[in-house]
């Protein structure tokens, strides 16, 4: 495992009252979400494909971790001293849970306290991220520039480079003084210079500090913060008001002040607990091919001009380790991230809607990205204007998200696509319940060069319209009494129930019906068969349902 910090420069434990990204891996150890990788490891080949297969080789999310490598080599044959961690922010929804070190059902409340009470930071003098120092010419030596970390290739055969994925570009509004914090990945181009992406389509912070220097004629201070409290990590990709400090949200998080340090070599305050730091100009007159890289929609970015950063000092704990994000198409820490944080989100602020009878929202997460297919969970009485007003609602809430919007009643579970198709086919009248919305604004994906941008969402409404026949399976206590036949009796392999994996009433069974249920699993359905014969007729054609001729129990004995 990881050792802790030995350096004197190290503040005292009660200089930071919140945990480090030290603490939160030894958290994810102790709790069984961390797996260690001690065989060598080709960083450029190896190491992001083998956490891939966590995510599309069948293991279920709860077994799902994060990865700590602790012999990395390079593609030319370089070894590190420095461990990568890959997944330590969100390879699952525990993971996530545990870096904010909350439940996981606390996270959208977590976030919205901190939103509301940001808390300033406090600037110490002396770092962990500042123990050793690069500076200058120094930078562009064999081993002193960023070709000192094991920065891996994120997907291997399509990016052009190894790409800091974690990289935390703290900038400043020169208007202001306002500082950002925005995760934007960083091209490695040479030692002394990273590229800088920023996708515009959903709005960036950074970009707009940018523009602002470029309009100075200036280049752009920049530092990139590698690793870091938890905290820091988590507010860096966050979606925050423009103007907003994420290192006051950082503070808000974890309700302490977060410790920050002056960079060395440009005007900007970092993180004092960073793992790394690289300072440097962002220049504003010109930009360089950047990319292909594997994004978060889940396609290859194919190459465009972005910014590129002039590397001025590079900053760094001892024995510091690297961090990199598995992302890409979903599942992924981005999606696992996005899917927990918005279905928190969405229900709290569909329910300041007063959408009535809307229970639950759960995104759709693999491939998909956990944005654009969302599912709305309503209460069985739930009115249907308040079932459109939540779909559409849902559609034009947030940028990028809810493009396929489905509304479900209560008892089917979105985690089984095949439950919705069931809604879809025996609930759901196309010509009734479905709606095109236009204009629905698409967000990060993508790009239609093609068609263009201009999108729509669908609205599906597949809750039940009103009461249906049970579900046709046995009631629950005898499938779980055959449950415990199979599993201990027979001692067969334990399933896995889907479900429904039992019947349940939609609203139409009455008691008369429940009756003659009753009697039958006594084995007394002869009493039925005498009842029938009492209740023959001559003046009713075939298939009339009983129910809606009003002979009731007639002549039943009970
Ligand atoms: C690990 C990680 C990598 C990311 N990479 C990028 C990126 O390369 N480009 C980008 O525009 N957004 C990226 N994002 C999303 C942005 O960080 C996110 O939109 C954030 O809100 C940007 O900060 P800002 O709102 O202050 O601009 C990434 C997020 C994470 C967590
Ligand atoms: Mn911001």
């Amino acid at each position: 495992m990881v050792s802790k910090a030995k350096s004197t420069a190290k503040p005292k434990q009660s200089q930071r009252a919140y945990p480090d990204l030290r603490d939160h891996i030894r958290n994810l150890k102790h709790k069984g979400l961390l797996r260690t990788v001690d065989i060598p490891i080709n960083k450029d080949t190896e190491m992001h494909p083998l956490v891939r297969w966590q995510y599309r080789g069948g293991v279920p999310e709860a077994e799902r971790a994060a990865f700590l490598f602790t012999n990395v080599h390079g593609a030319d044959g370089k070894k590190y001293d420095m461990p990568v961690i890959v997944g330590a922010m969100a390879a699952s929804a525990e993971v996530y849970a545990t870096g904010l070190g909350c439940k996981r059902e606390e996270i959208a409340d977590l976030w919205s306290r901190a939103m509301a009470n940001p808390i300033a930071p406090r600037v110490v003098k002396k770092a962990p991220c500042q123990e050793i120092i690069i500076e200058g010419k120094d930078l562009k030596k064999p081993g002193k520039g960023v070709d000192a970390f094991p920065i891996p290739i994120s997907t291997p055969g399509f990016d052009n480079a190894p790409y800091i994925t974690m990289s935390f570009y703290a900038t400043k509004d020169p208007d202001t003084g306002v500082q950002n914090l925005g995760c934007y990945r960083a091209q490695v181009k040479a030692r002394d210079r990273v590229g800088l992406n920023m996708s515009l389509e959903s709005g960036k912070d950074g970009h707009a500090h940018w523009l602002k220097w470029k309009k100075l004629g200036k280049k752009m201070p920049a530092a990139i913060v590698l690793g870091g409290p938890p905290c820091v990590l988590y507010v860096g990709g966050m979606k925050i008001p423009q103007g907003v400090d994420e290192l006051t949200i950082a503070g808000g998080l974890v309700g302490k002040p977060l410790n920050v340090v002056r960079a060395r070599s440009v005007d900007l305050l970092v993180p004092a607990e960073a793992e790394i730091v690289i300072e440097g100009y962002v220049s504003t007159e010109y930009l360089e091919p950047e990319a292909p890289f594997g994004e978060s929609h889940g396609l290859v970015n194919l190459q465009e001009y972005n910014c590129f950063m002039e590397v001025t000092a590079i900053t760094r704990r001892r024995d510091a380790i690297f961090m990199s994000y598995i992302n890409q198409l979903a599942p992924s820490e981005s999606s696992v991230r996005t899917r927990v944080t918005m279905e928190g989100m969405y229900l709290k602020e569909l329910k300041a809607l007063q959408i009535g009878g809307l229970k639950k929202v759960v995104f759709h997460e693999a491939l998909t990205g956990s944005r654009r297919v969302m599912f709305l969970l309503f209460a069985r009485d739930a009115l249907d204007t308040e079932v459109w007003r939540g779909l559409y609602a849902a559609a034009m809430l947030k940028k990028g998200t809810g493009k396929i919007v489905f509304a479900l009643s209560d008892d089917i579970d979105p985690a089984n696509l095949d439950a919705v198709m069931w809604s879809m086919a025996f609930r759901f009248k196309p010509h009734l319940d479905l709606k095109v919305q236009e204009n629905w604004a698409a967000g990060h994906g993508p790009r239609d060069i093609v068609r263009g941008d201009r999108d729509s969402a669908l609205l599906i409404n597949a809750v039940l319209k009103h009461d249906m026949a049970p579900v046709a399976l046995p009631k629950r206590e005898y499938m779980e009494r055959a449950r415990e036949i199979w599993e201990k009796d027979l001692g067969w392999a334990p399933l896995k129930p889907e479900t429904p994996w039992f019947g349940y009433s939609l609203g139409a069974w009455t008691e008369q019906l429940e009756r003659e249920a009753k009697r039958a699993v006594k084995g007394d359905h002869w009493e039925t068969g005498r009842i029938a014969a009492k209740r023959r007729r001559r003046d009713i054609p075939m298939n009339t349902e009983v129910r809606f001729v009003g002979d009731g129990d007639e002549g039943e004995s009970g």
